[in-house]
This record gives C-alpha cells, sequence and structure tokens, in this order.
C-alpha cells in the first residue's frame, strides 16, 4: 500500500455502485482555460479523480464544447470565454463551484480568483464526491480565511530533521537538495488539497549556507516541484547571514553594506525563482544570532530583509519566540510567558507592510494547553501570523494519536476584545503558519491517525470556523472510507484523544510534564524545574502553580485586555483546565467541581490513561473494516500508546504524591 501511503487523504478509493450511480450524470468532457501550472494540476488531478472513484475517463479539450462538460478556468479567462457567464467576485485564491449553462449545455464550473483557484476547487469537488456528497444543488463561493496559509519544516541540509519523527528530510541529504524530488511534490499536492499555499523547507535553526550561490539552483529544484501545486518556496534565513557566509565584518542591519548584501542576495534569489514566497527569521532565541548584538531590536532587523524583498513581492515571518532561556528560577517575577508580549508589544506599528510577526499559539512553547498568546491582542498594527504545531513534539511524538483541531480551535476562538470589541485570534490573522515536519516515511508523520493533523490544519488555515468534529469526519472519509460504523469511531478516538493526552501527561494547566531538557518524550516531571529555561510549574511542598497574576504575581495576567484579565486574575475565576498555569495554590484547594487540586490530579490521570486503553478496544471492533496493513499498524500504535498512558500516569501521580504528601482518597497512588 505504499502508493496509497503516499496519497494520504487523497486516495481516491473506488466508491460502493451505488454512492457511484448518483454521479452518472457528471460530464465527460473538462475544458481548461490557460495553462499555468496549478490550472494543469487542476485538470490531471480531476482525471485521476473521477478514473479511481468512478471508473470514469473525461476528455480533455480546450475548444467550445458541444456537449456538458466541467469547465476550469481564472474568473477573467472565463467571462472573456463565456460572455454569458457571470463570475462572482472571489479573493485571489478562493474558488466558486457552480452548475450552469452555457450555449444550450450543462457545465459545471470551478472557476478561481487566481490560478490556484480552480486547483483548490477541484480538490474541493473530488472530496464530496468521495463522501458521496449530492452535487445537484452545488453553489458555493469559497475564500479563504487568511491569505497566507503555510507550513514550515524544521528540516536541516544533512536529512534530519528537528522535532520530526517520520524519517528524514524529503527535501535534503547530505548538505544537499535531494536528487530526486518526487515525496516533495506529492507533498505539495497534499498541502494544496487543503488550500495551503506556502512551504518553508529549512529548519528555523538556519543553517547560513542555504542562500549560497551554489545553493540558490538547487532551492530553484525544489520550487519547480511545488510550482504545479500552486505552493510557494520559502526559507528560513539566519541574521548573521551576511557575516558568517557573506564576507562582511558586521551584520548589523542598520549598516548600509549588510542591507546592500540583503538586498543583492534576494536579487540573485528571485532570478532563479521568480515566484519565491518569501523567508522565516528566528533571531535572538534558543542561541540564534539577532539584532541584540548590535543593540538593535526586531524591527531593525525584520525591515533590513522586508526591504531587500519588497521589490519581488516577497515576505518576512519573523518569529515572536525570542525569550532568555536563562531565566534565574529563583526570581519569583521571572516568566518565560511574558517575554514575546514584553519585547514585541512595544515594537507595534513600526514593522514594514510586508513584515509578518509569526507568534506560537500559546506564550510558552506547544505545551498540551496554554492559554492564547496575549501577543495577538498586543500588535495591533502589525501583521500577524499563529504558528501551530502539527508535529507532536510535546504531544507525543506521533507515538500518541493527538487530534490537535480541537486545541487549535481554543486559540483561534479566544476573544482577545481588542479596544473593547470581539476579536477572537482567528479575525486578527494575515497568516497561518503550521510547522508539519512530514518524514520520508510512507504515511507522511509516521501514524495513520495523525494525519488528521496535517489535513485540519489546511482546513482550519483556510477556514477557521470549521468545527473539529466537521473536519476530522471528512478526513475520515478520504482516508478510510463511508462505512458509518467506522466514521463514528474513529471520530469518537480522535475527538477524545487531546482531552485524554492532557489528562494523563499535564492536566489543569500544568503544561505536558515531559523531559524538557531531553527529547520533550516521556515523564519528567522533575525537569521542569529549577532550570533556566522557565516552564517551571513551581510544585512545592505546599502548593503548585505559577502565579502569573497582576495582584501578587509575575504580571502576565496584565498583558491581556481588561476584559480577558477578568478570567485569568483571580483563582476563582479561571478555568480549571487553566488554573496551576495562572496561578500558585495549595494542593487542597477546590476546583469549581468541587474536588481538591491534588485529587483531581490523581484522578485525572486514572481517567486519561483508561480513555487510552478504550481507544484500543474502540479500534478492534473495526477490525473486518479496515485493510489490514492499516489496521495493524494504528492498532501497533495505540497498543503502545495506552502501555505508555500507565508509565505516564504512575510517574506524575508518584511524583506529586511525593511533593505533596497527601494520598490519594481512592488508595490507588504510589503502590507499584
Ligand atoms: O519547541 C522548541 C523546540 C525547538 C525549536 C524551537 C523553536 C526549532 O524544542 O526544537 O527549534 O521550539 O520553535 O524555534
Amino acid at each position: 500500500i505504499a502508493e496509497d501511503g503516499h496519497d494520504a487523504w487523497l486516495r481516491y478509493a473506488r466508491l460502493h455502485e451505488a454512492t457511484a450511480k448518483q454521479f452518472q450524470s457528471l460530464p465527460k468532457l473538462v475544458v481548461t482555460l490557460g495553462d499555468s501550472p496549478p490550472i494543469g494540476s487542476a485538470q490531471t488531478e480531476l482525471k485521476r479523480g473521477l478514473a479511481r472513484m468512478l471508473g470514469r475517463e473525461i476528455r480533455a479539450s480546450k475548444q467550445t464544447p458541444t456537449q456538458d462538460f466541467i469547465l476550469l478556468g481564472v474568473r477573467d479567462q472565463i467571462e472573456e470565454m463565456f460572455a454569458n457567464l457571470h463570475v462572482p467576485e472571489l479573493a485571489p485564491d478562493g474558488f466558486w463551484l457552480d452548475w450552469t449553462e452555457v450555449g444550450g449545455h450543462k457545465a459545471l464550473v470551478i472557476a478561481g480568483g487566481s490560478d490556484r483557484g480552480p486547483l483548490y476547487g477541484t480538490f474541493a469537488l473530488l472530496g464530496k464526491i468521495a463522501r458521496g456528497e449530492n452535487l445537484e444543488t452545488l453553489d458555493e463561493v469559497q475564500n479563504p480565511a487568511a491569505p497566507l496559509r503555510w507550513i514550515n519544516q524544521w528540516d536541516n541540509l544533512d536529512g534530519t530533521i528537528e522535532r520530526g519523527y517520520a524519517g528524514p528530510s524529503i527535501f535534503f541529504e547530505n548538505g544537499s537538495v535531494r536528487a530526486d524530488l518526487t515525496r516533495a511534490r506529492e507533498y505539495a499536492r497534499l498541502l494544496a488539497s487543503v488550500g495551503l499555499n506556502g512551504c518553508v523547507v529549512n529548519n528555523v535553526n538556519a543553517d547560513p549556507r542555504i542562500l549560497d550561490d551554489a545553493f540558490i539552483p538547487q532551492l530553484a529544484r525544489i520550487a519547480d516541484a511545488f510550482r504545479p501545486y500552486g505552493v510557494k518556496l520559502g526559507v528560513s534565513v539566519n541574521l548573521s547571514m551576511p557575516k558568517t557566509v557573506g564576507g562582511l565584518d558586521t551584520f548589523d542591519p542598520l549598516d548600509p553594506r549588510v542591507q546592500a548584501w540583503w538586498a543583492h542576495k534576494f536579487d540573485a534569489l528571485y532570478r532563479a525563482i521568480p515566484d519565491f514566497g518569501g523567508v522565516v527569521v528566528k533571531a535572538d532565541s534558543e542561541g540564534q544570532l539577532g539584532p541584540s548584538a548590535y543593540g538593535r531590536t526586531p524591527v531593525d532587523a525584520a525591515n533590513v530583509i522586508a526591504r531587500a524583498l519588497r521589490p519581488h513581492h516577497g515576505v518576512v515571518f519573523y518569529r515572536a519566540f525570542v525569550y532568555n532561556h536563562h531565566l534565574d528560577w529563583k526570581d519569583p517575577k521571572a516568566d518565560r510567558a511574558r517575554a514575546a508580549y514584553d519585547i514585541f508589544h512595544p515594537l507595534d506599528g513600526r514593522f514594514d507592510d510586508n513584515v509578518i510577526v509569526q507568534i506560537k499559539n500559546g506564550p510558552i512553547d506547544f505545551q498540551v494547553r496554554e492559554p492564547a498568546s496575549p501577543l495577538f491582542g498586543g500588535v495591533k498594527q502589525t501583521s500577524k501570523a499563529i504558528e501551530l504545531q502539527i508535529t507532536q513534539e510535546y504531544l507525543g511524538q506521533q507515538r500518541h494519536t493527538v487530534y490537535l483541531a480541537p486545541m487549535w480551535k481554543q486559540t483561534l476562538d479566544f476573544d482577545m476584545h481588542v479596544d473593547g470589541h470581539d476579536t477572537p485570534v482567528k479575525s486578527l490573522l494575515r497568516g497561518v503558519v503550521g510547522v508539519a515536519n512530514v518524514g520520508m516515511d510512507a504515511n507522511w508523520l509516521a501514524n495513520h491517525l495523525a494525519m488528521a493533523n496535517l489535513y485540519s490544519f489546511g482546513r482550519l488555515a483556510w477556514d477557521s470556523n470549521l468545527s473539529a468534529e466537521a473536519i476530522v469526519d471528512e478526513w475520515m472519509r478520504l482516508t478510510f472510507g463511508n462505512d458509518p460504523e467506522v466514521v463514528q469511531k474513529v471520530r469518537e478516538i480522535q475527538m477524545e484523544s487531546w482531552p485524554a493526552y492532557e489528562h494523563y501527561t499535564g492536566p489543569l494547566g500544568l503544561q505536558t510534564l515531559t523531559n524538557i531538557t531531553g527529547p520533550h518524550y516521556g515523564p519528567a516531571p522533575e525537569s521542569q524545574e529549577r532550570n533556566g529555561w522557565g516552564q517551571w510549574i513551581r510544585a512545592e511542598h505546599d502548593g503548585v502553580g505559577m502565579d502569573r497574576s497582576v495582584s501578587t504575581g509575575t504580571g502576565f495576567v496584565g498583558q491581556y485586555s481588561a476584559e480577558a484579565q477578568k478570567q485569568f486574575e483571580t483563582a476563582a475565576a479561571t478555568p480549571d483546565e487553566l488554573l496551576l498555569f495562572f496561578h500558585h495554590v495549595p494542593y487542597t484547594y477546590k476546583l469549581h467541581g468541587g474536588k481538591t487540586v491534588i485529587q483531581a490530579i490523581y484522578d485525572f490521570h486514572y481517567e486519561g490513561a483508561a480513555q487510552a486503553n478504550e481507544f484500543v478496544n474502540t479500534w478492534e471492533t473495526l477490525e473486518r473494516k479496515i485493510d489490514p496493513d492499516r489496521y495493524q499498524a494504528v492498532l501497533a500504535q495505540l497498543s503502545y500508546q495506552a502501555d505508555h498512558a500507565i508509565v505516564w500516569r504512575d510517574a506524575i501521580n508518584d511524583w506529586c504524591l511525593r511533593t505533596s504528601g497527601i494520598s490519594d482518597a481512592q488508595d490507588r497512588v504510589g503502590h507499584h
């Protein structure tokens, strides 16, 4: 099934006869206007999808048709060729699907605002067919929620991937771009199928050789692999490049020689790759050099690159993940969560308009639960992107199934109350960025069920109002078919997977209590504490949690709007699931439900582990309904997860027992 693996949710499995029947009246001819690469791919995809799902061969033509037809094209071209056909207004990447009549023939129109639109529309149409949806009343306009919908890969040039769990890089090998970029092309197809339009291919901890003159032609080959699917190539750059590889004795962003260096570099890059998308920058963070080396600010750094990209219409994603990882843990006011806002809020309004500040969903680092970063509301006159993590760094590294859309939606829907108005995070975004870290593994993320995360990331970037259930339902049907029992049970596993993982790793806002100084895998609560990384939970004998209130704590809560502050400033107001993120309370503190904190921690761990075990039972009922390869692979993964959840449960509970000295009311903890 190797090939099906690569296809992920684009398998186009043959439909049952009864389902296929309802598509009998689909035209057998496709008329394609224009010959740009994405429109060509749309036509190829349409033929492939209909052949595989319905066993139907369709003919392609560029002529005025004399029979019913499917029409693929950009809005302007369609209106030019068919004077009576009026296409609604569309955003550049938007599309329109509709039945109409042209010259006495029925036409199914797939129109786009740009040449990516018809491709997105085609994938949408094929998805509907795969799910057996009725097409007769089809008439829909879809426009993306955010114009920049990008993937970041943390691939190193030697082929390893930072926080990648699915084999080596599909882009790089031994310091060069791979000779065979088949997987890169297949990846672009997957990304386009959910509307993603950019991909940064190298690690944000950027190897400065990425823009060497000799490397640029290699990057151009990746851009060639992406182009048919309308995915723009991006790269991560390092601020120090003018000095480390550029031959200058400085990388001070305000030095005219440095400015000239960047301008010259991007001129060369755009000569090789005219549709290059832009760059992402990690600076002054975790050892990466940055503007602070010269007493300059992120504005100086971002703008020097932005100005070099501007003539070519490129963008700079400047990451707000800037913090001091040598914090003094003995200082009760020290708080890593404050860093992004403290640094970027004062700079609001000074970034060039092709700079997008890229903000991780939460103020720490992709933990199992964090509040939304206050910075989304803190830079009003700056373009913003949210950075979400698809690769499950702190979330079980794909050995655990954890469906992330419900978690992401919590952040996207969180109301920042900017200037007293309803302003959910999703309404503030120009970009949505996902760290995916797929690898050469046949199914990209090394876990069939984890592919729901890549899928849902794209769907939410396109339409942040979709529900997590609706998305997983779509993905399910495309991946495993339409059998109602399969759909229902896999949906159940996916929807319960994040709460389960939270329960057996770090409930009540404790964050993922994993080995933060090591691989970020497995339980190691002690590693959070007493070091410079600032992921402290302050589990002391008297109580547990970080006091981030304004009145007695680090003041982090004060970074939110007045309205949002009310939800977090006091322990009584804070929702249980974030209590210990915001407050230090005695173990005997009573939650809203009446349980003590310590008893809730114990109980959650037992519940979470039991839930994980239930996933195995649920999956086992599907044995005869899923092909043996995927059935076995998922069974092995879920069984491992169920066992590892017990390890987590006991490790954390034992540690909490030792720290608190309070025993479990049910007397389960500490007896192994
Ligand atoms: O989550 C942390 C990771 C690092 C990563 C960093 C970042 C690429 O542990 O591996 O570096 O975040 O986002 O820059």
